[in-house]
């Protein structure tokens, strides 16, 4: 028995070459003409075979160490001494520069999870042709489930892994194509008849990422729910100015916006904004900034109301009236439309029973407001006519479940009915 030397050969030209896999280990039995360890230098990958054939005794070099010829690769146990002369000349290096840059190329493109010719020095059960084969098809052998004795990795495997990486990536190009088609229409609309092309005004196109960023990315269930506000409004309506003796003119919303603030003081999970969902971070706001969604001609605008809960009900009606007349005449400053507790969206003055607002991001609820009209409710073994407010809910679901979301709309119905006379200082 004889422990041989085997040294890097006849690499031509090149020098400090780096080695890329170790393709054997200690205590393998390898054959003469068996390929060792591969290298790479800047334009093309070889493998460098063995010229012995015996049992691996040590392995000296390591992935990533620069070697030229006659640099001691491994020491084998012998009983032969068969040396034969194998040289890896610079025509051979040559050679693989031609083919295997491009065959790695056309395929890496097309998957993801090949050609990171680095592999670990961990041992991989596999014949040199068959890494070979999956070098040349750019795929990295150590990810590859040998199928068989050992987890051997066969040529079938190899072709399996690429086939799998191409038709994973033809399901992302065709899920792209669907979603790209749907967007497209197939014909013209001036084929139908006349037509007029415009812009769409700056404003909405400013809004447009921002309601698909919400819409995308907040899971959003809406709640339904009607409140008898009929004490309210006549409340509302008995409101007399003391100085002019005229009515006073207040809008509803005045009392849903004190309503919502005495819910979130209950309820401080629907006046939070996610921070990030990976670190679990949620931040709680302790004031009650109310947004407003704005109807305007240029597009709709959320200015914020701010501390709603130490204002009154008659300062309220004034300040939202200002508020909207800034919004339309474009007078407002964009630092009012931000740091908010909820908004409210109100299509009271307009019409409409139930509707399903979107989230103002990065707050987690808003509340629609629908037209309020009269109902035959049956009250005590009897029909009343009572006046009845449509109101919808969307909340983020990722943070309020929907029984939260149920009782917050009951302490807003309590608020504007039952109990609607709390501290509503005029
Ligand atoms: N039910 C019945 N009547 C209502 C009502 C309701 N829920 N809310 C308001 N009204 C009445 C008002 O009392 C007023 O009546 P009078 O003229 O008799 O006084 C009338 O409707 C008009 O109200 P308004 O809508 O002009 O004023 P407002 O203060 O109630 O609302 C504002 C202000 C800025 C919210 C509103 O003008 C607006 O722009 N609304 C549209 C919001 C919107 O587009 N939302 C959809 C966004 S998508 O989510």
């Amino acid at each position: 028995m004889a422990l041989i030397d085997i040294k890097v050969p006849n690499i031509g030209d090149f020098k400090d070459v780096e080695i890329i896999e170790i393709l054997v280990s200690n205590g393998q039995n390898i054959n003469k003409g068996d390929s060792m360890i591969t290298l790479e230098s800047d334009k093309s990958s070889v493998e460098v075979p063995c010229n012995n054939s015996g049992k691996v005794s040590q392995i000296y070099v390591k992935v990533g160490d620069k070697v030229s010829e006659g640099d001691l690769i491994l020491k084998i146990e012998s009983n032969k001494n068969e040396t034969i002369k194998i040289e890896t000349t610079e025509s051979a290096i040559s050679k693989e520069i031609q083919n295997a840059p491009k065959k790695i190329v056309e395929k890496s493109l097309a998957i993801s999870n090949i050609k990171n010719i680095t592999t670990s020095n961990k041992s991989i059960l596999a014949s040199p042709k068959v890494r070979k084969f999956a070098r040349e098809l750019g795929a990295d052998i150590s990810k590859i489930s040998g199928s068989e004795k050992l987890g051997r990795v066969t040529e079938e495997d190899v072709k399996n892994f690429v086939n799998f990486g191409l038709q994973q990536k033809q399901s992302v190009n065709n899920n792209q194509e669907i979603k790209e088609h749907k967007l497209k229409i197939e014909y013209e609309h001036s084929e139908f008849g006349e037509i007029d092309i415009r812009d769409i005004p700056r404003i909405k196109k400013l809004a447009a990422p921002h309601l698909v960023k919400s819409f995308n990315t907040i899971p959003h269930v809406t709640h339904h729910d009607q409140i008898d506000i009929t004490e309210m409004e006549e409340f509302r309506n008995s409101l007399i100015d003391h100085y002019t003796g005229e009515k006073l003119k207040i809008t509803p919303l005045a009392f849903i916006m004190k309503a919502l603030v005495a819910a979130l003081k209950k309820f401080p999970t629907f006046n939070s904004s996610i921070e990030d969902m990976n670190t679990g971070k949620i931040t709680f706001k302790k004031y009650f900034h109310i947004g407003i969604a704005v109807d305007t001609s240029n597009g709709l605008m959320v200015p914020k109301i701010r501390e709603v809960d130490k204002k009154n009900i008659q300062y309220l009606s004034s300040e939202l009236r200002d508020v909207a007349q800034k919004c339309r005449d474009l007078k407002i400053n964009k630092k009012e439309f931000y740091g908010g507790s909820m908004t409210i969206s109100s299509l009271g003055g307009i019409g409409g029973s139930f509707f399903t607002p979107i989230i103002n991001y990065p707050e987690v609820a808003i509340l629609g407001v629908s037209k309020s009209n009269k109902q035959q409710i049956f009250i005590k073994d009897e029909f009343k006519v009572r006046t009845i407010l449509p109101i919808s809910l969307s909340y983020d679901h990722r943070i309020i479940d929907g029984a939260e979301a149920a009782r917050f709309c009951n302490e807003i119905r309590d608020n504007l009915g039952k109990n609607f006379a709390f501290k509503l200082a005029i």
